[in-house]
C-alpha cells in the first residue's frame, strides 16, 4: 500500500514553542505521532523544511510515490505558483491543512494558491486536526478504492 506524504512549510518546526494564541502548545514531533496514529494501515512519510525549493522536490518524490497528500504549506500557501504547478502533478487526493483559520486572520493570508488544486481545504482545527485530516485522506482512498472495486466486479455492458 503506497503511503501518504504529509508535507509542512516554513517555520512549523517552531510549533508548540511560539505563538501558542495562535498555533497551540502541541509540537511538530506530537503532530507527527498524530498523524501516524491515525493512518491506520497507511504508512506516513513526514517532512517539514523552511525551503521552497526542498518543498517542491518532496511533492516530486510523492508525485512517484504516494496515495495521497496532506500539505501544511504556511506561507508559501500565499506565495509558490511553483508549489501550486508541482501539486497539479500529482494525480491523488490533496488536502490543504492549516492550524488557524486563515479567513479570520489578516487579508495578506486569505488568497491561497494551493486551494486552487486542493481537493479539500481545512483550517482552524488546530494542531491536533492534523489527526482528522489524515483520517479524511484514508477515508477518500477508501472511497477511490470501493469505487474502482465496483467498476471491476461491475463492468458495464457492452
Ligand atoms: O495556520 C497554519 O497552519 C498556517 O499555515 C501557519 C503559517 C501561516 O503563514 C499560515 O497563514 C497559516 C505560519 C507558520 C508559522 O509557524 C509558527 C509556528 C510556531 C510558532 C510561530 C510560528
Amino acid at each position: 500500500m503506497k503511503p501518504l506524504y504529509v508535507l509542512n512549510g516554513p517555520n512549523l518546526n517552531r510549533l508548540g514553542k511560539r505563538e501558542p494564541a495562535i498555533y497551540g502548545t502541541t509540537t511538530l514531533a506530537e503532530v507527527e505521532q498524530i498523524c501516524r496514529g491515525a493512518a491506520g494501515e497507511r504508512s506516513i512519510v513526514f517532512h517539514q523544511t523552511n525551503s521552497e525549493e526542498k518543498l517542491i522536490d518532496l511533492v516530486h518524490e510523492a508525485i512517484d510515490e504516494a496515495a495521497g497528500i496532506l500539505i501544511n504549506p504556511a506561507a508559501f500557501t500565499f506565495t509558490s505558483l511553483a508549489l501550486l504547478d508541482a501539486l497539479k502533478m500529482f494525480e491523488g487526493p490533496v488536502i490543504e491543512f492549516h492550524i488557524s483559520n486563515i479567513h479570520k486572520r489578516e487579508p495578506i493570508y486569505h488568497r491561497s494558491y494551493v486551494s486552487m488544486r486542493a481537493d479539500v481545504v481545512m483550517a482552524g482545527l488546530g494542531a491536533k486536526g492534523y489527526g482528522v485530516a489524515v483520517g479524511a485522506l484514508v477515508g477518500m482512498l477508501a472511497d477511490d478504492e470501493s469505487e474502482l472495486i465496483e467498476h471491476l466486479n461491475f463492468p458495464k455492458p457492452l
